[in-house]
């Protein structure tokens, strides 16, 4: 741990200068540091978007859809081109970010009620163990009310918002969670289902602008004799299933266009929780944080199609195939920014690779933090530092379950994609064909054999949901037909 520290330490200071001398323009971040001093640990925030497109923000190519806030970010940190979700639904996908486990091996394989156990060992644990002040804001779904995976068990000294994710779908529900306690809200919803999801009648309290008080709240008042993190998983732009529509006050810039109803609600979406990163950020900037706040945006998931709106309208996969609940790159392959100013390199793109189970290396690294053993991923703290990565992923691995096991692996630039477990792979070159439109399997039986060989040694059968005897999550199995999340 005190080499680790002392390596971290001396990034930051290699970084800090770096920054110093080659930034002209940060100088708003310099006033800061000259206010602030650099400590070891920095804090993190990680926002979280529900179900984004890799092409939503206009810093990805986005021409119809308002992101100025997330456009900023992008300007004065480093932009990810490869970033990776852990999945293409929510729980899963949340699963690995939280535990540093891909989906062959983490605990939450689907959108399933499957709580995290005391065992499982999570990123604000390990940041919680080395001083770190922990608060979670949004919605959690990877574990229910009165399990051993409630945030408040699961290592966060504070949580407000959703427990459960399909609560989670109605953006005017009317009652959340502090901590395990809960609370009512004045929205009415009538006849709610098992979990409290429905469609409420009376709408007085949107959930994302209850969030966005209670994380500027935290910010305002965070500790200033230790760091924190905040994880900060907005609703937004996720659906709502029960309503089948996009649920937000207002359309925003969008009223008067014309284009169909559900098309506007999922751009006003967006373009609000752009204004969400944009308050996060000036909260930090207003504490003079900013040089020793490291803030990460990025979505769960590829962009959903369940609220009316068009995926294919807005071009919200970018150049990628597919859309949320599929392994080609559009169910995965997120927008990501890293802001830290003075630490990450600004305005720049970079290609290198991060996986959502890349998270708890990484940010365990910047902390200090001795990295658990056997995780699936790595830190890209020297990526986010300015500094040669030479760590890699030896290859990256998704499954997902809603079809039966779906299988994804990506080594190097090659593609694999299998749609069942007897099924024939799927071949594609992201560098000759990154919308994966050409399977070119026959011509690369050897590239296909390593691949399947990846996919038998990454999947792993879950514990817990092979004992209860559900379908569908052990190899083979037939899935069971899971509420859409
Ligand atoms: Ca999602």
């Amino acid at each position: 741990m005190l080499l680790c520290m002392v390596r971290t330490s001396r990034r930051q200071i290699v970084a800090l200068a770096a920054a110093v001398a080659a930034v002209a323009s940060f100088l708003p971040a310099r006033s800061a540091m000259s206010q602030t001093p650099v400590t070891a640990k920095p804090n993190i925030v990680f926002i979280l978007a529900d179900d984004m497109g890799y092409g939503d923000a206009g810093c990805y190519g986005q021409t119809k859809i308002l992101t100025p806030n997330i456009d900023a970010m992008a300007k004065q940190g480093l932009k990810f081109t490869q970033a990776y979700a852990g999945c293409a639904v929510c729980a899963p996908s949340r699963c690995t970010l939280l535990t540093g486990l891909h989906t062959g091996h983490t605990l939450i394989r689907g959108n399933d009620k499957v709580s995290l156990r005391p065992q499982d060992l999570t990123v604000e644990e390990v940041l919680k163990s080395v001083g770190y002040e922990t608060a979670c804001v949004g919605k959690w779904g990877v574990g229910e009310p009165g399990t051993t995976g409630t945030p408040a068990k699961k290592g966060f000294d504070y949580f407000y918002g959703f427990i459960d994710q399909t609560h989670a779908h109605n953006s005017w529900p009317s009652f959340l969670y502090r901590n395990d306690d809960k609370i009512e809200l004045s929205n009415v919803v009538p006849n709610p289902g098992p979990y409290g999801q429905g469609v409420a009648t009376v709408k007085k309290q949107f959930v994302n602008d209850l969030f966005n008080d209670e994380i500027v709240n935290f910010i305002q008042k965070a500790p200033t004799d230790r760091p924190f993190f905040l994880y900060a998983p907005f609703t937004a732009p996720h659906a709502n299933n029960e309503a089948h529509a996009n649920e937000v006050p207002d359309l925003g810039p969008y009223a008067n266009k014309d284009w169909p109803e559900g098309d506007k609600t999922y751009a006003a979406l967006v373009t609000r929780l752009d204004s969400s990163v944009g308050l996060i950020i000036q909260a930090i900037k207003d504490r003079h944080i900013e040089n020793n706040t490291l803030v990460i945006f990025t979505s769960d998931n590829g962009v959903q199609d369940e609220g009316g709106n068009d995926p294919a309208f807005f071009n919200s996969s970018g150049p990628f195939r597919g859309i949320k609940r599929e392994m080609y790159e559009g169910g995965t392959r997120e927008p990501m920014i890293a802001w830290w100013p003075g630490h990450t390199p600004a305005d720049k793109t970079t290609d290198q690779i991060f996986t959502f189970w890349d998270f708890l290396p990484t940010v365990a690294d910047l902390a200090g933090a001795p990295i658990p053993p056997k995780l699936d991923g790595i830190s890209i703290a020297p990526t986010l530092l300015g500094e040669p990565q030479t760590k890699q992923d030896e290859y990256l691995y998704w499954e997902f379950h809603e079809h039966g096991l779906e299988q994804a692996v990506r080594a190097g630039d090659w593609k694999a994609v299998r749609h069942s477990p007897t099924g024939p792979i799927e071949l594609y070159d992201l560098k000759t064909d990154i919308a994966e439109a050409h399977d070119i399997s026959a011509q690369h039986p050897d590239v296909v054999a390593t691949m399947k060989k990846d996919m038998e040694e990454a999947h792993v059968d879950p514990p817990v949901i092979a004992a209860r005897g559900r379908g569908g999550r052990g190899r083979g199995a037939a899935a069971t037909a899971p509420a859409r999340n």
